[in-house]
C-alpha cells in the first residue's frame, strides 16, 4: 500500500536535512526535524505556536543554525507525490519518527497523507530527550497533540452547536479528492470575492466599520480551513484539468456600474459559502458550521452595505434636518416649517409630545402637503402607525422605543427608519439592525430633550462616527449658528436642529445662515 507525504511534510524533511548540514552535524537528527517543523508554514508550526514553542527557542536550546540560503520551495516541494518508503530510504535516521507518524496518520477516519503534524507526533512519541524537552515547554503532551491532529478529521470531537445532522460519510479516495478540490475552488472564489468587496468598502464607500466586519469573515475562512487542512486542499487542486476554467458567461464580464459589480460579488461570496458549507459537511462538521455562520454574516453585511449605498442616494444633498415641536415655535409650527422648507431644509420631523392622536393626524397631513410641495422628506417621530396614516417617508425611533425590526414589520421595506444613537456601539448596532439613517448626539447640551448624564455624547462621539460609519447620519443636540463649524470640523456632513430654527424670529433667515456654513 502506498503511503504518501503531504507537500508540507516533504518540505520539512528536506529543510531538516539542510539545517543538519548548516549546523555541521554529520547525521540528521530529530532536533533538526523539530526546527524544520517550526519554521515551515504548516500545521505542525501552527500547533507549536499554539503551545508557545518558538523557532528561536529551539535554535538556541539545541544550538542549531538555519541555512543561509532560503530553501528553494519549488525544488523542495515537487509536484511528484513522495512516498513514505522513499522518505525512509533518504532519511534512515528518522525511521522511528516516520513509522510513528504513519501509525498516527492511519488512525484517521478518512484516508490521510502523512502531514507535518504527524511528523511532530512521531517526534513527540519517539524522540527521547527532545520529546521531554518539548513536553516541558508550553503544554504539548501526546494527548493534546493527538487532539490537535484529529480536530481536522475526527468527527467525534467535542460536539458543537449545529442545527444540521452530521453523518460520517464513507467515501472513496477519489470522492475525497474531488470534495477537497471543490472546497479549494470555493474557498478561492470566496477569498477573491471578499477582497473585491473589501476594496469597494475601502476605496468607494470608505466605511471602516463594515470593512472591519468583512475582515472578520476573512479570518473565519482561515479558521474553517484549518479544520480541513490547507495542505490537502493544495494537494487536491488540479486547475489545468478544471473544465470550469474555460467556460465563461457573457454576464461574467457585464458590469454596468460599480454597484452592479458590488452586487455581483456579494452574491458570489454567498454562493461560495453555500458550496463550502455543503461540501464541508463531508469533511468537518466544525468547518461546515463556520461556513454557515459566514453565510449568514454575509447576508447581514450585504443588507448593511446596500442600505448605505441606497440611503446615501436617497438623502443625497439633505444637509439640514428640522425637528419641529409646536411648543418651541414663536409663531406656530406652520410658519416655521414652511419658511425653513423654502430656505432649503431637506427633512422635517414631526416631534409632538402633547398633541392627541387626532390632532397629530390632522397636523401631519398638512405637513405632508408642505413637504411634498417642497420635495422634502417627512419623518414622524416615534409613531410607525401615524407615519403610515399621513403617508410620511419614514419614522424616527430612540433607544427606548420600538426596535428597528419591529418598526420594519409595521412600516414595510420602503419607508425610512431613523435611529437615535448616543455612543459608538449603538451606532454600529443600528447599522446592522437595518436603520436607514442615524441621529448622533447629543453633540452639545440642549434643553429640547433631557438626557441622563451617561447619554451625553459630545463632539467626540461625532468624531468617532465620522471615522467609521457611512450610513447617512445627522449630528444633533444644541447645534446653532455659532457652534456648527465645530461639528463640521470633526467630520459631520449633516446636522439636525430644533430650537435654533423653531424659536427664531425668522426661521427662513436662520436656516439660510446654517446652510451657508456647509461646504459646497
Ligand atoms: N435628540 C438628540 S438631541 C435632541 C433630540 C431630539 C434635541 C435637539 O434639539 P436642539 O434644540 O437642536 O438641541
Amino acid at each position: 500500500m502506498q503511503h504518501l507525504l503531504t507537500a508540507g511534510a516533504q518540505r520539512a524533511l528536506r529543510q531538516a536535512a539542510m539545517i543538519a548540514r548548516s549546523s555541521a552535524e554529520s547525521e540528521l537528527e530529530a532536533i533538526h526535524l523539530l526546527a524544520a517543523l517550526a519554521c515551515e508554514e504548516s500545521r505542525a508550526a501552527e500547533i507549536l505556536q499554539t503551545h508557545q514553542i518558538e523557532l528561536a527557542t529551539i535554535l538556541t536550546e539545541f544550538q542549531l543554525r538555519l541555512p543561509d540560503e532560503p530553501m528553494n520551495t519549488a525544488a523542495a516541494s515537487p509536484d511528484q507525490p513522495f512516498e513514505l518508503s522513499e522518505a525512509l530510504h533518504q532519511f534512515p535516521s528518522l525511521r522511528e519518527i516516520l513509522n510513528s507518524a504513519l501509525q498516527q496518520a492511519s488512525q484517521s477516519a478518512i484516508p490521510t497523507e502523512i502531514g507535518s503534524e504527524h511528523l511532530l507526533w512521531g517526534l513527540l512519541t519517539t524522540a527521547g530527550s527532545q520529546s521531554d524537552w518539548l513536553s516541558a515547554q508550553g503544554s504539548l503532551s501526546a494527548a493534546s497533540l493527538e487532539h490537535s491532529i484529529n480536530i481536522g478529521h475526527d468527527h467525534s470531537t467535542t460536539p458543537i452547536n449545529v442545527d444540521f445532522a452530521f453523518r460520517t460519510v464513507s467515501t472513496t479516495v477519489s470522492d475525497q479528492t474531488n470534495t477537497l478540490r471543490t472546497i479549494d475552488a470555493a474557498a478561492n472564489r470566496l477569498r477573491e470575492g471578499l477582497r473585491v468587496i473589501e476594496d469597494y468598502l475601502r476605496f468607494t464607500l470608505d466605511d471602516a466599520h463594515l470593512m472591519g466586519l468583512l475582515k472578520t469573515t476573512r479570518h473565519q475562512l482561515v479558521d474553517a480551513l484549518k479544520f480541513i487542512g490547507q495542505e490537502s486542499l493544495i494537494a487536491s487542486r488540479d486547475t489545468l484539468n478544471d473544465v470550469g476554467t474555460s467556460i465563461s458567461t457573457t454576464s461574467e464580464f457585464d458590469r454596468q456600474s460599480i454597484e452592479h459589480l458590488l452586487q455581483a460579488n456579494l452574491k458570489r461570496v454567498q454562493e461560495a459559502t453555500r458550496t463550502l458549507e455543503e461540501f464541508g459537511k463531508l469533511i468537518s462538521v466544525e468547518a461546515a458550521s463556520i461556513f454557515k455562520q459566514m453565510r449568514y454574516s454575509l447576508y447581514t453585511l450585504e443588507k448593511s452595505i446596500l442600505a448605505c449605498v441606497y440611503n446615501q442616494r436617497r438623502l443625497g444633498n439633505c444637509r439640514l434636518y428640522l425637528l419641529v415641536s409646536e411648543s418651541l415655535c414663536h409663531h406656530g409650527s406652520g410658519p416655521a416649517i414652511r419658511e425653513s422648507l423654502a430656505a432649503g431644509v431637506g427633512i422635517v420631523q414631526i416631534r409632538e409630545k402633547e398633541m392627541t392622536d387626532r390632532q397629530l393626524l390632522e397636523h401631519g397631513k398638512r405637513v405632508r402637503e408642505w413637504t411634498r410641495a417642497a420635495d422634502a422628506i417627512l419623518i414622524m417621530n416615534d409613531r410607525p402607525d401615524l407615519a403610515i396614516a399621513i403617508d410620511a417617508d419614514g419614522v424616527h425611533v430612540g433607544q427606548d422605543e420600538l426596535p428597528v425590526r419591529e418598526v420594519r414589520q409595521i412600516v414595510g421595506p420602503r419607508r425610512m427608519i431613523g435611529v437615535s444613537t448616543h455612543n459608538i456601539e449603538q451606532a454600529r448596532q443600528a447599522v446592522l439592525d437595518g436603520a436607514d439613517y442615524l441621529g448622533v448626539g447629543p453633540t452639545f447640551p440642549t434643553t429640547t430633550k433631557s438626557f441622563a448624564e451617561h447619554e451625553y455624547a459630545g463632539l467626540n462621539f461625532v468624531k468617532q462616527v465620522a471615522a467609521e460609519i457611512r450610513l447617512p447620519w445627522f449630528a444633533i443636540g444644541g447645534i446653532n449658528a455659532d457652534n456648527l463649524k465645530q461639528v463640521l470640523q470633526v467630520g459631520a456632513q449633516r446636522c439636525a436642529v430644533s430650537s435654533v430654527i423653531c424659536s427664531h424670529e425668522h426661521p427662513g433667515q436662520i436656516t439660510r445662515a446654517l446652510l451657508a456654513q456647509f461646504p459646497g
